[in-house]
């Protein structure tokens, strides 16, 4: 099997892991073994694959509420997971945190958090602490397009700018902070663009695509892991379930809409790629469902 194609099993399979593991919670949910809330990532695998397959065991990655998938792409047993949302003692944080925290600062999972916002200033902590200790390690923040305009996101952008941190943005703009529509709630809806305001570069991708988040991805963390400073990359995506599971869904958007970034799903796109391009069988990406 060539390069390539080992690339994109490893991304499929990293994708559908997230997925299964999503719709299993989202199940369990609706029979009440969940506690707690449980925001779910279905729709948006492509960019914790994409981000995370460049990462290494001691990078750093600072999440939110909608976390789940953070986690499994740096590596957290979906087990583990599924436990600490049951509120088992196996799970990763002994069951006393649930869903949005999720910590295991040995693989470098360094949490989820219910408050939108702080995680850009955690990794830009994480970046100075390797900055100070020479290491070439990067600290990569995921936040959604709800926390872009909240003060963390200017003064963490700056900071990391100023210092030439090795910090990695992602903005994984799905378009609504719960039900507020983005381009209502900002005056510059374009995220990426703001970047130049911090002498920083700003690189928008489509958040579906998982090659085309892997290789921004790849290309930014390269330059922070030799001292050329931090990147912002906002990815254009959607969530195709509710904010979070058992809310109402279809006052603030259509079914429609919904229905139509269905079919733009990042896991089918790659799948439809892959046997195109003659790297996979079908029966290989079965066998590669999580
Ligand atoms: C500081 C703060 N303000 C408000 C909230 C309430 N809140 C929870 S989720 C959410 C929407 C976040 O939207 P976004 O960051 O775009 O992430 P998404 O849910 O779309 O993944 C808000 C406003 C919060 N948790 N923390």
């Amino acid at each position: 099997m060539d390069a390539t194609s080992e690339t994109g099993l490893i991304l499929y399979r990293r994708m559908q892991l997230i997925r299964q593991t999503e719709l299993t919670l989202a199940r369990a949910h609706q029979r009440g073994l969940v506690h707690g809330a449980c925001h779910t990532y279905v729709g948006q695998e492509a960019i914790a694959a994409g981000v995370c397959h460049h990462l290494r065991r001691e990078d750093v990655v600072f999440s939110t509420h909608r976390g789940h998938g953070h986690a499994l792409a740096k590596g957290m047993e979906p087990g583990e997971l599924i436990a600490e949302l049951f509120g088992k003692e196996t799970g990763c944080s002994g069951g006393r945190g649930g869903s949005m925290h999720l910590f295991k600062p040995e693989i470098g999972m360094m949490g989820t958090s219910g408050i939108v916002g702080p995680c850009i200033l955690q990794a830009c902590g994480g970046g100075y602490s390797f900055k100070l200790l020479d290491s070439a390690n990067v600290a990569v923040a995921f936040f959604g397009d709800g926390a872009v305009n909240n003060g963390a996101f200017h003064e963490g952008l700056n900071m990391a700018a100023i210092w030439k941190l090795p910090v990695l943005f992602v903005c994984e703009n799905n378009q609504f902070a719960t039900e507020v529509p983005f381009d209502y709630s900002s005056g510059n809806p374009n995220v990426a663009q703001r970047a130049e305001q911090f002498g920083i570069c700003g690189i928008e991708v489509d958040g579906n695509n998982v090659h085309e988040v892997e290789q921004a991805a790849g290309r930014a963390l390269e330059q922070a892991r030799q001292g050329g400073g931090p990147t912002l990359i906002e990815c254009k995506t959607y969530r195709t379930r509710a904010h979070a599971e058992g809310m109402a869904d279809f006052t603030y958007r259509t079914r429609e809409a919904v229905d139509q970034w269905k079919k733009r799903c990042p896991i089918e796109q790659l799948g439809q790629a892959l046997i195109e391009a003659g790297q996979a069988e079908p029966e290989d990406l079965n066998s590669h469902r999580g």
